[in-house]
């Protein structure tokens, strides 16, 4: 699987620049799927089997620094360092052994700083590896374009090859077998009233990651064999909603396509149940509170918290709905 991704790595890197500086830094934004990824067609180079769309969710995301060493890895997160034997320490010194032989450089020091709240739920390997590939550009000074740049982040993970960008994301997952296809665009669209609001249900580390998950619902799940037609479509819904500021299509499309993928995941076996009992309550609450008139919709990763989505004339009512969300404006510049 390695020679595979270095190989594809030299492929992207063809014809960058190789200008090293002392230290390359960069922050990369987590993001939330409106239309999810789910399941791939070549794990080797984390293609994915359908397209997916994203919201990115501006400040909240992750700071690196990259320098090179002579000897050892170091890698530090949120300022501690983190032991070798760590799982995040093993993840992204597999990830680093792709650019060592083009950097020159053995050994990386990676400081890593997350603004997401842990306890928030939100995936940070998304913005983790985005952040690490664009603090590496950096670094190196290949002079790639952002579409490079999301293929690499994507061999970390799928989910970061949304990352490279704010705002809205579409990820192609590309037909071509040798993945060159397969990266994520920004949609020059933007949507200031636009707001993501967090309902924290539970913190915990969740027993089955999404890259098994995904697996175990691929080979296993019956309801899976209709999910890449199902994603096609509420892809161009969500399309459609965001050209014309459907708000009403938006939500209601990335409710039923989280929903959706919440199906296929439980028709797997064995089962995958990411939801905790208060999930599930406060799903049955987003949809009472909007029976009652107020427009709040809801996402879900593969994890039990629930992600609000609202309009900014919404947000004192929501907030009042569900108190202790934490809000947040991915277009905050405006
Ligand atoms: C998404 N998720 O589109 C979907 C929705 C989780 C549910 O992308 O194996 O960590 O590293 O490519 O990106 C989480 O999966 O998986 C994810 P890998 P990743 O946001």
């Amino acid at each position: 699987m390695k020679t595979i991704q270095s190989q594809f790595v030299k492929k992207v890197l063809l014809g960058g620049k190789s200008l090293q500086k002392a230290e390359g830094s960069a922050f990369a934004p987590s993001n939330i799927a409106l239309c999810k990824y789910w399941g791939k067609r070549d794990a080797g180079l984390n293609l994915p089997i359908n397209s997916s769309l994203s919201i990115s969710l501006g400040e909240l995301g992750t700071h690196t620094q990259i320098r090179l060493r002579e000897r050892g890895d170091v890698v530090c997160l949120n300022g501690v360092q983190q032991a070798a034997e760590s799982g995040f320490v093993q993840r992204i010194g597999a990830f680093l052994d792709l650019f060592r032989p083009v950097l020159g450089s053995l050994f990386f020091e990676v400081r890593t700083q997350n603004t997401i709240p842990t306890a928030a739920g939100l995936a940070s390997s998304a913005s983790g590896f985005a952040a690490l590939v664009l603090a590496l550009n950096d670094l190196a000074g290949w002079g790639i374009d952002r579409k490079q740049l999301s293929m690499l982040a994507r061999l970390g993970s799928g989910s970061a090859s949304r990352s490279v960008y704010e705002g809205f994301v579409q990820w192609n997952a590309g037909q071509q077998s040798d993945g060159t296809d397969s990266f994520a665009e920004r949609l020059e669209i933007e949507w200031p009233e636009l707001r993501v609001g967090i309902v924290e249900v539970s913190a915990d580390r969740k027993p089955v990651g999404s890259r098994d998950g995904m697996n175990r619902t691929v080979v296993t799940s019956e309801l899976y064999k209709s999910w890449p037609d199902q994603a096609r479509a509420d892809l161009f819904s969500i399309r459609s909603a965001i050209e014309q500021f459907d708000f009403a299509l938006l939500g209601k499309t990335a409710e039923r396509n989280a929903l959706a993928m919440h199906a296929t995941m439980l028709s797997a076996w064995p089962p995958l149940l990411y939801l905790q009992p208060d999930s599930v309550e406060q799903i049955h609450k987003v949809q009472r509170t909007r029976a009652d008139g107020l427009e709040v919709y809801l996402t879900i990763d593969a994890g039990p918290n629930i992600k609000l989505l609202f309009l900014a004339e919404s947000e004192r009512e929501v907030c009042e709905a569900f108190p202790g969300i934490r809000v947040i404006r991915p277009f905050p510049q405006l």
